[in-house]
């Protein structure tokens, strides 16, 4: 195309020949320095000549630039995608309503291509789950493989963060106050985060092969933005529900230029019953009471 273009201004031009077309520019530079008195008027037939070829020549470059940026417009379009939304309701729930509405936060939804591929930039975020106050925050992050999650410690005492459990299997040691520990997610899966010395605490890391995932609020809401066109499987992962009932809510969705609007989903915590985790060594956590160098604070 710009080839094309430049071969054109050359011909209209009239000038195949670079040096003629040098010849051409210090010829009106030489009527900038010495004729500048003169009205277009007094311009000779060589120098109108001149203008009408530099008027052409801006006139191809203006036509070549709005041509490009129409050509370049449909590229942007299907890049861009639209966003696809929806609400988690949570059924036969577990924990108890505060001001009869129930906590609906931490569903994590994702789109994987039928097709397998994906058109991918780089939507690798690095992320971070915080302690603080002998907690985890956020509880819940969703990350695309590959990714590198940070945890700092902000509590003025020690912290042991590990996970034994399914997706990435890893154990940080024992750090202290203003310190944090990376680990890279490398494969898909659920990683169920915990601390050595407080059983209270936990988080959990949901890796996924997608950059198309979302996490929904407390109102269940959730919306995964820029969504390229095309055949999705709408994955959903609660950490209160049994896996049988997600697999049930696996299906297929078609996402065009518009996006998508999923509706409600259902997710039933029927049958989910918790239980307290071991720690880093498959015991029990009162047990670390008689092991040396860990003390409660
Ligand atoms: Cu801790």
């Amino acid at each position: 195309m710009l080839a094309l273009s430049i071969y054109s201004i050359y011909n209209v031009l009239g000038t195949s020949d670079i040096g003629e077309g040098i010849q051409m520019f210090s010829l009106s530079r030489r009527w900038c320095r010495e004729d500048s008195s003169k009205t277009p008027g007094d311009m000779g037939i060589s120098t109108v000549n001149i203008y009408r070829r530099y008027y052409l020549l801006i006139l191809i470059i203006l036509v070549f630039l709005v041509a490009s940026s129409i050509l370049m417009v449909p590229a942007r379009i299907s890049l861009a995608g639209g966003d696809v939304r929806g609400r988690v309701e949570l059924i036969n729930a577990k924990i108890k309503a505060r001001d009869s509405k129930i906590d609906a936060s931490g569903v994590v939804a994702w789109l994987n291509p039928v097709n397998g591929t994906i058109a991918r930039w780089n939507s690798r975020q690095k992320k971070a789950i915080t302690q603080r106050s002998k907690r985890f925050s956020p509880h819940v992050i969703v990350v695309e493989t590959g990714s590198e999650v940070d945890f700092p410690n902000e509590d003025p005492f020690f912290h042991n963060v590990f996970s034994i459990f399914n997706g990435k299997r890893f154990d940080l040691g024992l750090y202290a106050s203003g310190e944090t520990r990376p680990v890279n997610f490398t494969r898909p899966g659920v990683s169920y985060i915990f601390c050595n010395i407080h059983p209270q605490m936990s988080a959990v890391v949901v890796t996924v092969d997608t950059p198309y995932y979302a996490v929904s609020d407390q109102d269940g809401n959730f919306s995964i933005s820029n969504v390229t066109e095309g055949r999705y499987h709408l994955m959903v992962w609660h950490e209160r529900s049994k896996s049988e009932h997600l697999v049930d809510l696996t299906r297929s969705v078609q996402v065009t230029s518009m996006g998508l609007d999923l509706g409600v989903i259902r997710i039933s915590e029927e049958g989910y019953i918790p239980r307290p985790h071991p720690n880093k060594h498959g015991l029990d956590y009162d047990m670390l009471n008689s092991r040396p160098g860990y003390r409660r604070p």
